[in-house]
């Protein structure tokens, strides 16, 4: 095939830019198939007709004929290459032929696909007959490098006994994409894996319905969107960062999920406990409706004592005077002690909420616990483990505040986690292990983490500033990020209250209403005081936990010197850091999950949709950083370990490096599909797969002879 001309070799992406300008010359001499754009950056099919200097004119697949300049063409893949299952067997990587490809396969159902060593994962929203027992042992059996979620999960549960290292698998993606559903996908074929037998499958089932029950919430972009981060750990348990900061959820909705599906008495939760359980749910209920009346021209307030007053201290185990005047004053400290005041109606109505709110995360938080304890398997069976990460994908709504701006400062975390895996210690290990390597760039989201986490001068630092002055006001805070972040080019200031942020994925305007309060997010000392009144377990070893983390953060931040309280998007942010930790610990295997629509509907391809989505996440150029370069490595000693014993004459020297180049040889590998490195061996995308094959060929014949001479000796 003429036409198949491979962009390898080390090309940086300007000199692939020059090349593909080479590329379009040859395509025009020979009259081939390119991408000819449109109006609105889209591309379409065409031949080339004839050209006279920097025009061609094009045939295109609708009939027209259009005259453009050679700028605006692109190179098209072969009709052979149509619907490849890694982008980087395409001859051409460019965005038209990427979106083309995946729309393709999209449109025979194919949802998986690999970009290098990236599965991409596309939400069919309905489903499809490619999961359960039987795909599971297909997998099982060893088709690995299929596209499939069971594959990527095979390979990472296969790297973990073979490097005996812990394992990570990190699904993102915005909103909507499917991530909690690929994580599901994963853990049920892990469990599958690891002999899932005994109902495990079910419990983890339910232990999933249970989580969804507590910690989902219904937005714009998905009916069942994730409001925590999830990492699930194979052996199991479950790890859960809550993040309720101001997320109105459900407990109606809870409470018939639980009731529905009987889930709690699958994974064993006793009869006393789930009374609590719905005890609590209850007691948040009625806190929710119980309403104030203003009763003087300051704005203060009386608790109207209804029902609502009645039932939830009933349920708290507190009396209703004493509830009432928790929610109707406060106290404040002056000089000579404290002082007890009436509450505003404001005020009246944070604390009801606040307190709410903590007896519900206080219940999901302990749940996990429980859940956890009653997960417990056979932890012997394996030290290591495979973490499986999924968390709330990036949110860009009509109307974005506090909730949005931690949900995508979380986002471009793990977007850092995942450039610095995918490009920057890849291409570092090459430099540094002296192998022949040209850099390839790529888009790096370090500056707006900045614009986060820097200190003094970045958003968490001083929206904490502000939110310790009692004077400041979501205006003043806004007035401030103007005054000191205007230089930073991930930061764009917007008239009154708002601000915007370049992310990754684009432009996100925040509007700073309730950044302040929710950032604060004090539960009052008053509530506090009646929690641990009452008469309730649960309610007092709830207010004691959360006593003593207070006291805990108190006295670091005493050490540290540091009078200012953290606020929650700092909490937040030590949150993440931990995670972070943990996984940097790992493998990491990634997903991506792409949503085709906005209609949340099957069938329909938004292309424009699908590119940005595409772009954000780095797939181009991973799949060109991996057409390119070795995704396996190996220390020279770790290889001749591994395959050494396959020579067939002794290698005399003894020395790792050249017993490895010997093997290298005695199997043929080529070449240019391998690089050897001062401390390392590097191999291109599927070599190993050869070596594997042999050693376990070699080893079963071992064995056979063994069970022969067993049986002879017998
Ligand atoms: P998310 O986790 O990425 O959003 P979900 O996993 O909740 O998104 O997926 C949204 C919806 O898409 C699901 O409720 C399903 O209806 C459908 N869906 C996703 N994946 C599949 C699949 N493999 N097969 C069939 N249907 C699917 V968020 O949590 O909002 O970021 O915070
Ligand atoms: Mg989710």
């Amino acid at each position: 095939e003429e036409n198949i001309t491979l962009l390898t070799s080390t090309a940086s992406s300007e000199k692939i830019g020059e090349l593909e300008n080479d590329t379009i010359s040859y395509f025009i001499k020979k009259k081939l198939r390119v991408w000819c754009k449109q109006p609105r950056w889209q591309w379409e099919l065409g031949t080339i007709r004839s050209s006279s200097g920097e025009k061609a004119s094009v045939l295109l697949s609708n009939g027209k004929v259009m005259k453009v300049a050679r700028s605006e063409l692109l190179p098209a893949n072969p009709d052979i290459l149509e619907g490849v299952d890694d982008l980087i067997k395409l001859s051409y990587l460019n965005e038209p032929s990427v979106i083309h490809n995946l729309k393709f396969r999209y449109s025979k159902e194919m949802i998986y696909s690999k970009a290098g060593p990236i599965l991409i994962a596309f939400n069919p929203f309905k489903d499809l007959q490619i999961y359960g027992t039987g795909h599971i042992s297909g997998y099982g059996q060893k088709f690995s490098d299929s596209h499939h979620v069971y594959a990527l999960a095979d390979a990472a549960y296969n790297d973990m006994i073979r490097d005996e290292l812990n394992q990570s698998i990190i699904i993102s993606g915005e909103s909507g994409s499917g991530k909690t559903e690929t994580a599901k996908i994963v853990i049920q074929y892990l469990v599958a894996l690891g002999g899932g037998s005994c109902g495990i499958e079910n419990e983890i089932l339910q232990t999933n319905c249970i989580l969804e029950a507590f910690g989902n919430a219904k937005t714009s972009r998905n009916e069942n969107s994730s409001r925590f981060m999830c990492s699930f750990f194979i052996p199991i348990s479950i790890e859960i960062d809550l993040f309720f900061g101001c997320v109105c959820l459900n407990p109606t909705h809870t409470r018939t999920v639980l009731l529905e599906k009987k889930a709690l008495d699958t994974v064993r939760i006793c009869e006393e406990d789930q009374e609590l359980i719905f005890k609590m749910l209850a007691a948040i209920l009625w806190l929710g409706n119980i309403s104030f009346q203003v009763i003087d021209s300051e704005n203060h307030i009386e608790v109207v004592d209804d029902e609502a007053v009645t039932s939830a201290a009933l349920l708290m185990g507190c009396s209703s005077q004493e509830l009432m005047t928790a929610l109707s004053t406060h106290k404040t400290q002056s000089g000579d002690g404290a002082i007890v005041k009436g509450s505003t109606l404001q005020q009246a109505i944070d604390t009801r909420d606040a307190t709410a709110k903590f007896i519900y995360s206080s219940l999901f938080e302990w749940l996990v616990e429980q859940l956890n304890n009653s997960l417990e398997v056979d932890k012997k069976c394996t030290s290591k483990s495979i973490s499986i990460l999924d968390i709330y994908g990036f949110e860009s709504l009509k109307k974005n505040n506090f909730e949005q701006f931690c949900i995508n400062y979380a986002n471009e975390r793990l977007q850092q986690h995942f450039i610095r895996h995918l490009f920057k210690l890849e291409q570092e290990d090459y430099k540094s292990d002296g192998i022949d390597w040209t850099k390839i760039d790529f888009e790096d989201n370090q500056e707006c983490l900045d614009l986060f986490e820097k200190k003094p001068l970045g958003l968490l630092s001083l929206l904490d500033q502000e939110s310790s002055l009692p004077k400041a006001s979501d205006l003043t805070f806004a007035n401030k990020l103007q005054q000191h972040l205007d230089a930073n080019p991930c930061f764009k200031e917007q008239r009154g209250r708002a601000f915007s942020v370049r992310h990754y994925t684009g432009e996100v305007l925040y509007d700073t209403n309730g950044f302040l309060e929710k950032n604060r997010d004090t539960l009052p000392s008053d509530s506090l005081q009646l929690l641990s009144s009452c008469n309730c377990e649960l309610l007092q070893f709830f207010s004691k936990m959360f006593s003593k983390s207070e006291s805990q953060s108190n006295f670091l931040h005493t050490v540290a010197l540091n009078s200012q309280k953290q606020g929650v998007g700092t909490k937040f942010k030590g949150q993440l850091f931990k995670l972070i930790h943990q996984l940097e610990s790992t493998k990491p295997h990634f997903i991506r999950c792409i949503r085709p629509n906005n209609k949340q509907l099957p069938g329909i391809y938004d292309e424009d949709l699908v590119l940005q989505q595409l772009r954000c996440c780095g797939v181009l150029e991973a799949a060109r950083i991996s057409r390119v370069g070795y995704p396996t490595r190996m220390t020279h000693q770790e290889f001749s370990r591994r395959y050494g014993f396959l020579l067939s004459e002794a290698n005399v020297s003894q020395d790792p490096l050249s017993i490895s180049v010997s093997v290298l040889q005695q199997f043929h590998i080529p070449f240019e599909m391998y690089q050897v490195g001062y401390t390392k061996l590097y191999l291109r995308a599927q070599q190993i797969g050869v070596l594997e094959d042999k050693r376990k060929q070699v080893l079963q014949g071992i064995l056979g002879i063994q069970k022969c001479y067993r049986g002879y000796q017998a």
